[in-house]
């Protein structure tokens, strides 16, 4: 990231991958917190493209195992039309969810443009959740808790195979981080695939920074990163605003940790800002700590060294 990058903020104003309201007004939420402002302040050359527009959220009951899966294909098109077009046009692309079945569009796009360039895509899900679920193992029907699989190739044919290979990341191109929340099936999922899950157990026993340390070991020139930032990640203490929060999650300065580590490596290349509340929230005060999180993993020290 120099101060040549130009990022491109895309709102996607929706929660049709949820069954909470009020996910659909986060990118506002981000904007009010001074998103593109801190970012310019920088030395970023910053673009907010505005909102995208999709269908309302129909607030129906899952069909086989799925909820709103027209809707979802929708809003996933607009986000990887526009994501496709920032990476096209050499931006770097920052999506501002919106839930967190949006990653669906995004990341398909990223995946895309990594392999017409040669890259290794490298996927950091930063989340409590691992998003894992499919139609068939998922007990609530929500999209947001299926991106993963969608991303690797087990999901409906409306949502996989979006970035020309049936699955857009391989099992070895995700890492997850901050997860205590994994349904039985997910667990097998894990498993089954080899998925390097790095939970809050892991984080207790060995800190952040060896954590993150693991987590990037083997992030090169040739990579190209991109973050997942699911808000639920932060304990509910410092980040109220979200829709399915559990508690047990990294403190304020364990999550800024992980963004310097990331900020670090120079190989940020996209980022999901989602799941951000403001429904839910006290105050703004999640959005604000997401933009104070977002600084660090631009680059942004404080350290006097
Ligand atoms: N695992 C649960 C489900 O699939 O319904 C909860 C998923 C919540 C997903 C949030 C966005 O990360
Ligand atoms: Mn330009
Ligand atoms: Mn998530
Ligand atoms: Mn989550």
């Amino acid at each position: 990231m120099t101060n040549t990058t130009t990022l491109e903020l895309i709102g996607a104003p929706t929660d049709v991958g949820a069954s909470v309201r009020g996910a659909g007004m986060g990118p506002d939420a981000l904007r009010v917190a001074d998103l593109p402002g801190v970012l310019a302040r920088m030395g970023f050359t910053v673009r907010d493209a505005g909102n995208l527009h999709g269908p309302a959220t129909p607030w129906a009951a899952p069909q086989e195992g799925l909820r709103h899966l027209a809707e979802v294909v929708a809003w996933n098109r607009a986000v990887y039309e526009s994501v496709d077009a920032a990476l096209g046009a050499g931006h770097t692309p920052l999506l501002m969810g919106g839930d967190h079945c949006l990653a669906i569009g995004s990341i398909s796009a990223v995946a895309w443009h990594a392999r017409q360039r040669k890259k290794k895509l490298r996927v950091i899900w930063l989340d409590a959740h691992t998003d894992v679920n499919t139609n068939t193992t998922s007990p609530s029907g929500n999209i947001h808790g299926m991106p993963v699989a969608c991303l690797l190739g087990h999901g409906p044919a409306a949502l996989t195979g979006w970035s020309g290979e049936q699955a857009a990341i391989e099992p070895d191109g995700i890492r997850f981080i901050g997860i205590r929340s994994v349904d039985s099936e997910e667990r097998e999922a894990i498993r089954d695939q080899g998925l390097r899950v790095f939970d809050m157990r892991h984080v207790d026993e060995n800190g952040m920074r060896l954590t993150m340390a693991d987590a990037l070991h083997d992030v090169d020139e040739e990579t190209h990163l991109h973050v997942s930032f699911d808000l639920d990640c932060l304990d509910p203490d410092y980040a109220p605003g979200v829709g399915t929060g559990v508690r047990g999650g990294p403190t304020y300065r364990e999550m800024q940790l992980c963004m310097e580590m990331i900020a670090d490596t120079g190989r940020l290349g996209s980022l999901d800002v989602v799941e951000l509340n403001p429904a839910l929230d006290v105050r703004n005060r999640t959005a604000e700590v997401a933009v104070e999180l977002i600084e660090s993993l631009f680059g942004k020290s404080t350290l006097v060294r």
